[in-house]
């Protein structure tokens, strides 16, 4: 199965992608994970991404589809993928369904997690308390609310468009949302 998730930061996204990964044995692309390894190796590339991701706004298109491309060709599990954190704006689901084209591998489906923004704000606070991310601060986050509202959510249109589209409620506890992503996923526990 080939998945993109979505949601606004903190909603759960990339929690639940590991989940769902785990349970179906896809590969787990993280365009945040990649940007931040790039980071963590102090690459040019990685460098000038710190300074964006810092602020809460978006790294170049150019940049985030490049390492996308890179780990597309590089790894692959037969039984597919799920993408977590892209596309991020419109430009980014138009590149996504041009690449994916180009290797015949097109998505299946689009979960959007929905989540409001107080608690979003509350959940990346305990993250920055545990991890110290340097873009959990409070002002950051409520950059990335306002970026994610006027480029990231017009994607979820993309997707409902295209008629592969899933909303999940992402209040509760992480296996709550998971059960109810289960459920539109029609994954059947084992336990
Ligand atoms: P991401 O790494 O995607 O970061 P995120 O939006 O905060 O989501 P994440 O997946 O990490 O968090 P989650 O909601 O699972 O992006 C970081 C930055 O990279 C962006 O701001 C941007 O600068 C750049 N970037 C990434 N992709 C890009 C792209 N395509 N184009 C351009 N730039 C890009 O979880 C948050 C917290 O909530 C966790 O601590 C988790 O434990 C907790 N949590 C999850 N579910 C919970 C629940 N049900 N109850 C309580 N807590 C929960």
């Amino acid at each position: 199965m080939r998945i993109v998730i979505m949601g606004a930061p903190g909603s759960g996204k990339g929690t639940q992608a590991a989940l769902i990964v785990k349970e179906l044995d896809l590969d787990h692309i993280s365009t945040g994970d990649l940007l931040r390894a790039a980071v963590a190796a102090g690459t040019e590339l990685g460098k000038k991404a710190k300074e964006v991701m810092d602020r809460g706004e978006l790294v170049s298109d150019e940049i985030v589809l490049g390492l996308l491309e890179q780990r597309l060709l590089q790894e692959n599990t037969k039984n597919g993928f799920i993408l977590d954190g892209y596309p991020r704006n419109i430009a980014q689901a138009q590149a996504l369904d041009g690449l994916l084209e180009r290797i015949g591998q097109p998505v299946e489906e689009a979960l959007q997690i929905d989540v409001d923004e107080e608690q979003v704000v509350t959940r990346i606070a305990k993250r920055a308390a545990l991890e110290g991310r340097s873009d959990d601060t409070e002002e950051t986050v409520r950059n990335r609310l306002r970026i994610y509202g006027e480029q990231t959510a017009p994607v979820v249109d993309f997707y409902a468009h295209k008629g592969i589209l899933s909303r999940v409620l992402g209040d509760g506890s992480i296996e709550d949302v998971f059960q109810r992503i289960r459920g539109v996923l029609q994954i059947h526990s084992a336990s």
